[in-house]
């Protein structure tokens, strides 16, 4: 009779591991290991958020600074006297036209957003017209008063006020113009300006501000590192890059933004006189003190929020409706942050607030709630 051997196992000190036990072990260790990457990967994050706050936090330092020189900038308002005077009929016994204090507040008013606009540019059609043209000072006229010779106010007098682009307005021109002029003619024509793409315009404009001023005597871009500086979108317009490779965007007027950072209840700073027709209009008098926004999409890389709102609607161009002044005087052109009165727009108040920039996109917090925002810092 042959008799087999019970196959017990006894494990001799050359036995090496069963596969089960390998395989096990290799479990084990692809867990641990695992658990290892999480650890580095959530490290790696902090580490960006870290990195992006601190770039957020650097880039606002500096356009702050900037944005507190409008509070004493020296503003170089011309009226024209002359185009005053030739309408003016001395004999009538009328008075001199006069600008009433309210209405030279409200043209250093419109002069400072201009200004605002032409030097710290948030968008394409800030530095540019559709058709390629640079985009010039606003068109701006004063409303002077003549009185009759008893005192009574008789008519209203229109009168131009001119002031020239900014130098800087000129520089971020000539800039776009020599990346985008295919035929070399020294100007853009819409097709030129059409090759800068809309994507990215809000932080293509940073880069654009930001290589060109300075901050406590050195250039502002020396405090962004080479790598930080991308081209995102490939269309020859840098922008600043956060941690993630994403644009890093900025809003100069953010005028829907929830943010407690915009107060609503705070008047305009720089409308001292309360002269912002928009003020004296109940259905529409909201005008409120407004500061910049820096921002990094995160992690997710989608901002989330408008930037450019209403892409019809350049600033500079923006009309007042006379229907909405008390002014017998026609349109106005009128720089409004708000963008209270624009034709065929936003009515209501509480809507106003989701349709303006810095307003969630649709009203959908998801993908602004993880950005890096120079308000949260
Ligand atoms: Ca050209
Ligand atoms: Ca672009
Ligand atoms: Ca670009
Ligand atoms: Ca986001």
């Amino acid at each position: 009779m042959i008799s087999f051997p019970t196959p017990k196992r006894i494990r001799r000190a050359d036995d090496g591991f069963t596969l089960v036990e390998i395989m096990v072990t290799l479990v084990v260790i692809s867990i641990l290991a695992g658990m290892t990457m999480v650890g580095i990967e959530s490290a790696r994050g902090t580490a960006r958020h870290a990195q992006t706050r601190g770039l957020v936090a650097r880039i606002n330092e500096v356009i702050s600074a900037n944005w507190d020189e409008y509070h004493y900038r020296v503003l170089p308002v011309q009226f024209d006297i002359d185009v005053l005077l030739a309408n003016y009929d001395v004999t009538s016994g009328e008075s001199l036209p006069q600008l009433l204090p309210e209405e030279a507040g409200r043209i250093r008013l419109m002069m400072l957003r201009d200004l605002m606009r032409m030097e710290l540019p948030d968008r394409k059609s800030d530095l540019f017209l559709a058709n390629g043209n640079r985009a010039a000072a606003t068109d701006v006229r004063a409303i002077g008063l003549v009185y009759d010779p008893d005192m009574q106010p008789l008519t209203e007098q229109n009168l131009p006020v001119a002031w020239p682009p900014s130098a800087r307005l000129r520089s971020y021109q000539n800039k776009v113009i020599r990346i985008f002029d295919a035929n070399a003619d020294g100007s853009l024509d819409a097709g030129e300006l059409a090759a800068w793409t809309p994507q990215n315009e809000s932080a293509e404009c940073l880069f654009l501000v930001l290589s060109s001023i300075t901050s406590n005597g050195i250039a502002a871009l020396d405090v962004i590192a080479p790598y930080q500086i991308d081209d995102t979108d490939g269309d020859g317009m840098n922008e600043i890059v956060d941690s993630w490779r994403n644009p890093i965007s900025w809003i100069r007027w953010p005028a829907g933004s929830p943010s407690d950072a915009i107060r609503r209840d705070a008047a305009d700073e720089f409308d001292l006189l309360s002269s912002d027709w928009g003020a004296q209009l109940p259905s529409v008098a909201i005008a409120y003190s407004l500061i910049p926004q820096v921002v990094s999409s995160g992690p997710d890389g989608e901002l989330g929020l408008i930037t450019t709102q209403f892409p019809d609607t350049a600033y500079h161009v923006m009309q007042w409706p006379s229907s909405a002044t008390t002014s017998t005087i026609g349109n106005h052109a009128y720089i409004d942050p708000y963008d209270r009165l624009r034709t065929g727009g936003i009515s209501g108040i509480a809507a106003q607030y989701t349709e303006r920039p810095g307003a969630f996109i649709s009203g959908d917090r998801t993908f602004a709630a993880d950005n890096i925002s120079s308000f949260d810092l």
